[in-house]
């Protein structure tokens, strides 16, 4: 059994190589050298690392809130203490039988609201900050399938689809074996990226403000990726958009974040952002592989329109 296997490791690699497209090939030339940054780690308890502006902020309100909930709670737990020790039948056979105390009720009252205001006052500006979407440099358009996610660029008219390595799409059964073993390892993923690595990837440039308009054909789904402190519900008939900014090239993993039905967790979502130049290369494969319209045009279409230039030009 085992010679069987190793035997077909070689055959599936050339199988796989041999359907690899053009834009595929740009895509794994683009990510080469990538560091892996947005995945989760084994026995890994906090965030992912943060990777734009608006994780950063995540984790900061996440980390204040934890400060004031930890007073919070351990305060609770001394009043219930004393309460205990102090009040109970042994110590205190006679109990006071006043019912009210306006000092105290006015003081349970205030503080929480105080407390709510500080926290409001943080997480409101980062809730405005995710939610007001800037001018795109690049735009794509995620639309959740089950169960798989399709992009879109509508500046140079190309889609493609984007199944995980594993899934049947690919010619996998959603586990693990030899042949999705050499497809990851061929595709420059290890075992670890199983269930977070697809075939073809949504490659953005780094340092450029992506705007990810959010949308499902069949039942809601959810595009996210932890590390840039995005997450939007993709809902039939809809269109949402989130936006980031991703500040290191890497790629970067996320998994559909909505119960979408008995697929659900092998859908993943993968984020290669790579340099402007391998972008323009990439995007130039994908337009030629997918049917785009070509940059030149598309760059005279939108300098006529007076609307931002999506793409640097590249020699
Ligand atoms: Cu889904």
């Amino acid at each position: 059994m085992r010679k069987t296997l190793s035997l077909l490791a070689p055959a599936a690699l050339v199988v796989a190589s041999a359907t690899a497209t053009l834009a595929q090939d740009f895509e794994r030339a683009a990510g080469e050298g990538l560091r892996i940054i947005g995945a989760p780690e084994q026995g890994g308890i906090y965030w992912q690392p943060a990777a734009t502006e608006l994780a950063r902020d995540i984790h900061w309100l996440d980390d204040m809130i934890l400060v004031i909930i930890t007073a919070i709670t351990l305060f609770v737990i001394a009043l219930l203490g004393i309460v205990a020790v102090r009040y109970s039948r042994k110590r205190n056979p006679t109990p006071a039988m006043f019912t009210h105390n306006t000092p105290v009720e006015v003081t349970w009252t205030v503080v929480p609201i105080l407390i709510l205001i500080v926290i409001g006052s943080f997480s409101l500006p980062i809730l405005f900050e995710q939610q007001e979407i800037p001018e795109a440099d690049v735009t794509v358009k995620a639309t959740g399938f089950q169960w798989y996610w399709g992009y879109e660029y509508p500046d140079h008219d190309f889609a493609f689809d984007s199944y995980m390595i594993g899934s049947p799409a690919t010619g996998g059964e959603n586990r693990m074996s030899p042949e999705v073993l050499a497809q990851l390892q061929e595709a420059g993923y290890t075992k670890d990226e199983f269930q977070l690595a697809t075939d073809t990837s949504m490659v953005v440039p780094v340092g450029k403000t992506i705007v990810v308009q959010v949308t499902a054909a069949d039942v809601i789904h959810s595009w996210t990726v932890p590390a840039f402190g995005v997450k939007q519900d993709g809902i039939p008939g809809r269109l949402a958009e989130l936006w980031f900014e991703a500040e290191a090239e890497g790629i970067y993993f996320g998994q559909c974040s909505e119960l979408c039905g008995i697929a659900h967790a092998f859908m993943p979502i993968t984020v290669k952002v790579v340099s402007e130049e391998a972008y323009a290369l990439w995007l130039d494969a994908a337009i030629e592989e997918y049917g785009g319209t070509p940059r030149d045009a598309a760059t005279a279409e939108a300098a006529a329109g007076a609307a931002p230039v999506a793409v640097a030009a590249v020699d």
